[in-house]
């Protein structure tokens, strides 16, 4: 078997995606996704440029070889753009593979661990009570396990909360908006707001919470410990990973469960937080993460240190991305939750889906390889359109963490 060619595809039904599609000399074809939000374009060009010209010719299903050549042969190693690019190469490959031997992606990763997958919702509102109205929502939905999130007071524009009518959508139209922050003030919130959530909502739903990177290893020791009343699921991302070793000093502190690496995209940023037991959850997702070939590594690794999988799944990752992670959570021993919020209605005029949502988990149907189609016609309708993420400062100005 031999790759002949790939394409990338760019559409924007809603918000920006970028597809992979790797053709084989047997007709069957591939789907990676390569979205990495506000920075599409980037991984487009590294893709058609540098890739896809050494792709061809080929055996798609030596996977393993393929990856390294793309990992270890490239003296530029890891970095958001290459490592999203290299993710959508492996996808698509796995898809091939599965279609080629008439199997659902999840038979070739060791078969169903598990009948259904955890999943958990978003809710956010501008206040206490939208966010409180929010969260009866989302159980009204079905699902089990929610992150909360809400507007801090005192302060306008919070990460992660929608403006009134709103979905929430991390990435606005053209350049970077600005937020602003305060850590007084949403260190003396955040342990009210969960107090609300836990006597409104009881003792049985699964809470998450998402800081952001914005804490110093301190502030988050301190958000743990006024958190452990209210038993969360996790608190996401406390303090930025950059300096790994900053989470001996939040682990000392609290029991507060902590999941990191929305942002990550190799298991070298993950080796001091596994190896220490600094953390409960790995978030690295397959589209940024090298794909299901590096993230079997990852979570094999991070199972040996009673380290689980929690893999981001906002709507900045593709449907198809979306699929290969749920057939790597069905499959792996160590899963944990997966995140998941819905796609808008019309991202499914380009993108055939496999899975559904029902009361709180995930199914995924058999359809060989991961599952997910996309239709290139409808795609055309759907141009890219710039869009970023925002950047955030301190009220007096100074340049924070986004
Ligand atoms: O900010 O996906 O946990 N989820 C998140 C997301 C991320 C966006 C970035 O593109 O933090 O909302
Ligand atoms: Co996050």
């Amino acid at each position: 078997m031999k790759i002949t060619d790939a394409k990338v595809i760019v559409c924007s039904p809603g918000r920006n995606f970028v597809t992979l599609k790797i053709y084989t000399d047997q007709g069957i074809y591939g789907l990676g996704d390569a979205t990495l939000n506000g920075r599409e374009l980037a991984v487009a060009k590294y893709l058609e440029e540098y890739c896809i010209p050494a792709l061809k010719g080929r055996n798609p299903l030596n996977i393993e070889d393929i990856w390294h050549y793309f990992y270890r042969g490239v003296y530029w190693k890891r970095g958001a753009v290459t490592m999203t690019a290299l993710s959508a190469i492996d996808m698509a490959l796995w898809d091939i593979k599965g279609k080629m031997l008439n199997t659902p992606l999840y038979n070739l990763l060791g078969g169903k661990s598990r009948n259904k997958v955890l999943v958990y919702a978003h809710s956010n509102g501008i206040d206490l009570d939208h966010a409180l109205e929010s969260v009866a929502q989302e159980l009204d939905k079905g699902f089990k396990a929610i992150r909360v999130q809400s507007g801090i007071p005192g302060l306008d524009h919070t990460y992660g909360v929608a403006q009134k009518g709103e979905k929430y959508e991390p990435a606005t139209k053209g350049l970077p908006r600005e937020d602003f922050w305060d850590t007084h003030k949403y260190l003396n919130w955040a342990p009210k707001l969960f107090s609300k959530v836990r006597e409104h909502f009881g003792e049985d739903l699964l809470l998450l919470h998402d800081v952001h990177h914005r804490l110093t290893p301190i502030e988050a020791a301190r958000l743990g410990k006024e958190l452990e009343p209210f038993h969360l699921f996790w608190m996401e991302d406390a303090v930025t990973g950059e300096l790994q070793e900053g989470f001996r000093v939040v682990r000392q502190h609290t029991t507060t469960p902590l999941a990191i690496g929305e942002v990550f995209n190799s298991v070298y940023d993950y080796t001091t937080l596994i190896s220490e037991q600094l953390i409960d959850f790995v978030r690295m997702p397959i589209v940024h993460g090298g794909g299901i070939t590096h993230l079997q590594k990852v979570a094999a690794f991070a199972s040996i240190y009673h380290v689980q999988t929690g893999f981001h799944g906002a709507t900045d990752l593709s449907p198809i991305n979306m699929a290969a992670a749920l057939h790597f959570d069905f499959a792996i021993n160590n899963f944990g939750i997966q995140e998941y919020m819905p796609h808008e209605e019309i991202v499914n005029e380009v993108f055939k889906i496999n899975y559904r949502f029902e009361e709180g988990y995930m199914y995924i149907d058999d359809t060989p390889g991961i599952g997910v189609d996309l239709d290139e016609k409808a795609a055309q309708k759907f141009p890219y359109i710039p869009a970023s993420l925002p950047v955030n400062r301190k009220t007096d100005g100074t340049l924070f963490y986004w």
